[in-house]
């Protein structure tokens, strides 16, 4: 999908993260000195162009490494919330944010969500972003276009009038209930920007991380 709103994200607020996670950062990643578990661009599925374009996603979110950074920009506390885990790997802890789930607009430098993992002493290390998109349908009764919350699949003769999104050459995956109670029908794409994933940037799941 086009990043329909790239200009929005202005080198004066990536200016100011930068200057927050200079004085507030607790964990020493940076966008010039990745971990070394970050994948290199000969790694990126085989698109010489990701390198640029992930490059571009840690700068956009680089500061968040520093969890007060996240939730001073809008994006749920880490703290006290479930870390997704299944047989086959890790998610982490979806730290969401509402004005940017609720825009119906992907920019691949302003994710949806951010996933941070616990670490053994205290504190989170981010791990992924994580990009949203809500289904809207239109109720052929009443012309009415609106996301679907309800667990149950929408009616056969609902339209879906939203294209189903790509980014980075990717094809997000669902459409798929919501989460949690309330939350909307959606697509969604993980891109592991911060830690290795041995199934690929672009998996679900992390078979290389764990909750614990
Ligand atoms: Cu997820």
């Amino acid at each position: 999908m086009k990043p329909t709103r790239a200009a929005r994200t202005s080198l004066g607020a990536i200016a100011a993260l930068a200057i927050a996670c200079l004085a507030g950062c607790s964990d020493a990643a940076s966008p010039v000195a990745p971990e070394p578990a970050v994948q290199q661009p000969s790694d990126l599925e085989g698109d010489p162009g990701l390198g640029t374009q992930i490059a571009a996603v840690r700068a956009a979110t680089a500061a968040f490494h520093d969890v007060n950074a996240a939730v001073g920009a809008g994006y749920t506390d880490p703290r006290g919330r479930v870390c997704d885990e299944i047989a086959i790997g890790a998610m982490g802890i979806h730290s969401g944010h509402f004005g940017l789930n609720s825009d119906q607009v992907i920019d691949p430098l302003r994710p949806e969500v951010l996933l941070y993992l616990p670490k053994p002493g205290g504190g989170f290390r981010l791990v992924a972003v994580e990009y949203v998109l809500f289904v809207l349908l239109r109720d052929p009764a009443t012309g009415v276009v609106a996301p679907w919350t309800s667990p149950d699949p929408w009616p056969s003769d609902y339209e879906v009038v939203t294209p189903t999104p790509q980014l980075f050459g990717e094809t997000f995956q669902g459409p798929m209930p919501g989460h949690f109670p309330g939350m909307p029908w959606h697509w969604d794409l993980h891109a592991w920007v911060w830690a290795n994933n041995p199934n690929g940037l672009f998996a679900q799941w992390n078979p290389s991380l764990s909750c614990d």
